[in-house]
């Protein structure tokens, strides 16, 4: 029966002497004097294996990355990896690798280039660094709903092709959907709301959202997950911001508990529960007097600020750890002209709206948004919308609570929880203007 290269050790010592079955790829080959040290790899770590002369196990054109399955008796040497290693007695291939791979899986992924770990991700994802990222993603969006179950939310899957925008921008991906024209969505916003007027009232999903942005940068993706939450009977976004601390601090404890190896991979860390407890909740005009103040007193003066752009998002983060002792930071009460028309206003010139900045990065967008119809449809025009493109919204004519939600970018999570410096290196397969495979 298979054992899982982490379980040998423990095998070994249940079971002394006993002959067992390991499965996995040839991670590296060492010879040393008429010795052949193997370390093999599968998905829960290495063993090392060792094939001397006397065994006689014909390993002629042995490659790096062929998935072989041996039989052999283990044995505790503080020396190998993981203080066990397998004396070989049977190897088989179940599939040879090609001797020519485009790099090595064993070397350091700084060397390897994102662009040729994007182009064979097979290859690349048995790099156990590069891994990690997945083992860590997977954790976010399991810890994600888990949660948010737990506060008895409905999880929802919702369709992707829409008649429209609704995030505003001209930012859609077109599709040609029999004789008519439709889009990729942006966010599942109208479906996630009429959900809540549905009578679910607590909803969220997990699910790709399209943006046909042009540029290229180390924060933005074409097709990226997000992470959406809305819930009924909110009186403003400070009980979204409550919910957010909640769900974040959430997350970052499973990660710790589960993923300890992956961080310790990236020399990573999560912020604990006090320091997002700790995270401030900064209205949008004084944020920027904290940004333009951080920028004024650097050593190099920057630029004056006059959004909360990429850069002051940096600075406000620099600003909440040496203040606050915190990675996280809300901005709220954002002006209405950076608001899409969905959102609650606070008064003439403000909304009941937010964003999440986990350590120098927009990680979430959120708020309360307007559920009266009427009032809805009176502030259309503004945004250069009709009646017919939300159509969506007339459900909300038969009875819409208040309510609000947010939508965290999983990539975005990933990547700062690492420390990756590209979002790319946080998605599987990854779309950006030029990247369409694999
Ligand atoms: P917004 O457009 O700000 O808001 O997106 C919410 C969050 O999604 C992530 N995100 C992205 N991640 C990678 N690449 C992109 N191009 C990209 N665009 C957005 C970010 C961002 O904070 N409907 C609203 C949310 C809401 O109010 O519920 C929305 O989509 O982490």
């Amino acid at each position: 029966m298979r054992v899982l290269a982490k379980d040998i050790a423990q095998a070994c010592r249940d079971r002394p002497g006993e002959t067992l079955e390991v499965y996995g790829w040839v991670h590296r080959i060492r010879e040393l004097g008429g010795v052949t040290f193997i370390i093999l790899r599968d998905r829960s770590g290495m063993l090392q294996l060792l094939l001397s002369e006397a065994e006689k196990v014909d390993i002629s054109g042995l490659t790096l990355e062929s998935v072989i399955q041996v039989r052999g008796v283990p044995t505790l040497n503080e020396k190998a990896p993981g203080g066990v290693e397998l004396r070989v007695h049977t190897l088989e291939y179940s599939a040879r690798s090609a001797p020519d791979l485009p790099y090595q899986v064993n070397a350091d992924i700084g060397k390897i280039g994102l662009e040729a770990v994007l182009d064979h991700r097979a290859l690349s994802l048995r790099n156990p660094k590069i891994r990690a990222i997945f083992k860590v993603q997977s954790t976010i969006i399991e810890a994600f709903s888990r949660y948010l179950r737990g506060q008895d939310f409905t999880e929802i899957k919702t369709s992707k092709l829409v008649g429209g925008g609704t995030e505003g921008g001209a930012e859609l991906f077109e599709v040609a959907y029999f004789d008519k024209k439709m889009y990729l969505a942006q966010s599942p916003q109208i479906y996630k709301q009429i959900m809540v007027a549905s009578g679910l009232e607590r909803v969220f999903e997990v699910a790709p959202a399209y943006r046909a942005e042009k540029h290229d940068t180390p924060r933005h993706l074409n097709e990226y997950v997000s992470l959406d939450v809305e819930m009924a009977f909110i009186a403003s976004e400070k009980d979204l911001i409550a919910l957010e601390k909640g769900l974040l601090s959430h997350i970052f404890s499973e990660v710790a508990r589960k993923n300890a190896e992956e961080l310790a991979l990236w020399k990573a860390q999560v912020p604990d529960a006090q320091a997002v407890e700790r995270a401030p909740i900064i209205p949008y005009e004084e944020a920027l007097s904290i940004a333009n103040g951080v920028s004024a007193s650097g050593k190099k003066p920057g630029p004056r600020i006059f959004d909360i752009n990429p850069e002051a998002e940096r600075l406000l983060c620099e600003w909440a750890l040496q203040e606050k002792g915190t990675d996280l930071v809300f901005v709220n009460e954002f002006p209405r002209r950076y608001r899409p028309f969905y959102t609650y206003p606070l008064d003439a010139t403000r909304t009941m709206s937010f964003d999440a900045l986990f350590r120098g990065l927009e990680i979430t967008t959120g708020g309360r948004r307007q559920h009266d119809y009427k009032a809805l449809l009176e502030v259309l025009p503004k945004f250069g919308l009709k009646e017919e493109t939300i159509a969506g919204y007339r459900a909300f004519q038969y009875g819409c609570p208040p309510h609000g939600g947010f939508a965290v970018g999983c990539e975005r999570l990933t990547q700062k929880i690492l420390g990756l410096s590209n979002i790319k290196e946080a998605s599987l397969f990854p779309r950006d203007r030029k990247r369409i495979a694999p």
